[in-house]
């Protein structure tokens, strides 16, 4: 009698909470693990200078919401965003996320696997979390492009649905993963232009550009982010 009351109570707290989803699932933990699958000086700018992709610290942001982030299309929102892919600093969209409608967590990644310190993954480096998700929720990652003035990694605006038929997804999901600009600065050439993150003189400098959150397609090498970025994502046994 004393064990069916505290696994009751324990059912009501996990509900109110709202860990559990409506039909008594348990939440899943996931790994998921970033590699920047470049090589170093694997692109040459039209000046001749060659150039290595680097991917900054982000965020894993688990959520219900329709489009968390930004929406295709639109202005950026001012909550932060601008900060992920001019400067790869997600601190401030991380905030403005916490605790929102249908943000059921964010999980900020900024030290690479091995590393001592935040910094961004250079060619060969690896990014490793641990979300924890449940039927329903989907899975939104952002990274800036380390040489771009304002261009970030992330799936589409809804984000990558974490459950298929109830079962959580496992396997490489950098197919769903696009690059975009945020609208946000004035693209200068890639890998050399003098306002870019490696390049920059301060944090948010360079010609604002008012524009909308737009994928990127150009056709270049690490426009298609599958072939620069693997990400994959293993539920827990
Ligand atoms: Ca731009
Ligand atoms: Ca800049």
């Amino acid at each position: 009698m004393v064990n069916r009351l505290l696994s009751l109570t324990g059912v009501v707290l996990l509900g109110i909470a709202g860990i559990a989803s409506g039909n008594g699932d348990q939440p899943t933990k996931f790994t998921i693990r970033i590699e920047n699958v470049t090589k170093p000086d694997a692109f040459t700018a039209s000046n001749g200078v060659k150039w290595s992709l680097a991917f900054s610290p982000g965020l894993a942001v688990v959520h219900t919401a329709k489009a968390p982030v930004f929406t295709s299309g639109k202005k950026d929102r001012g909550k932060g965003l601008e900060a992920q892919s001019e400067d790869g600093n997600p601190d401030r969209l991380a905030k403005s996320l916490h605790g929102s409608k249908g943000i059921k967590s964010v999980t900020v990644f900024n030290t690479p696997t091995g590393a001592g310190a935040p910094g961004p993954i250079t060619p060969g480096a690896v990014y490793e979390i641990t979300i924890s998700a449940a039927p329903g929720d989907r899975l939104t990652l952002t990274t800036m492009m380390g040489q771009s003035n304002d261009w970030f990694y992330a799936p589409g605006e809804a984000g990558i649905e974490l459950f298929k038929d109830g079962k959580p997804i496992s396997g490489e999901i950098s197919a769903q993963i696009m690059l975009w600009d945020a609208g946000t600065e004035v693209d200068q050439e890639v890998g050399i232009g003098p306002d870019q993150g490696p390049r920059q003189k301060d944090a948010n400098t360079g010609k604002a550009e008012n524009g909308v959150v737009r994928k990127i397609d150009d056709g270049k090498l690490y426009s298609k982010a599958s072939d620069v970025i693997r990400v994959t994502i293993k539920p827990a046994q």
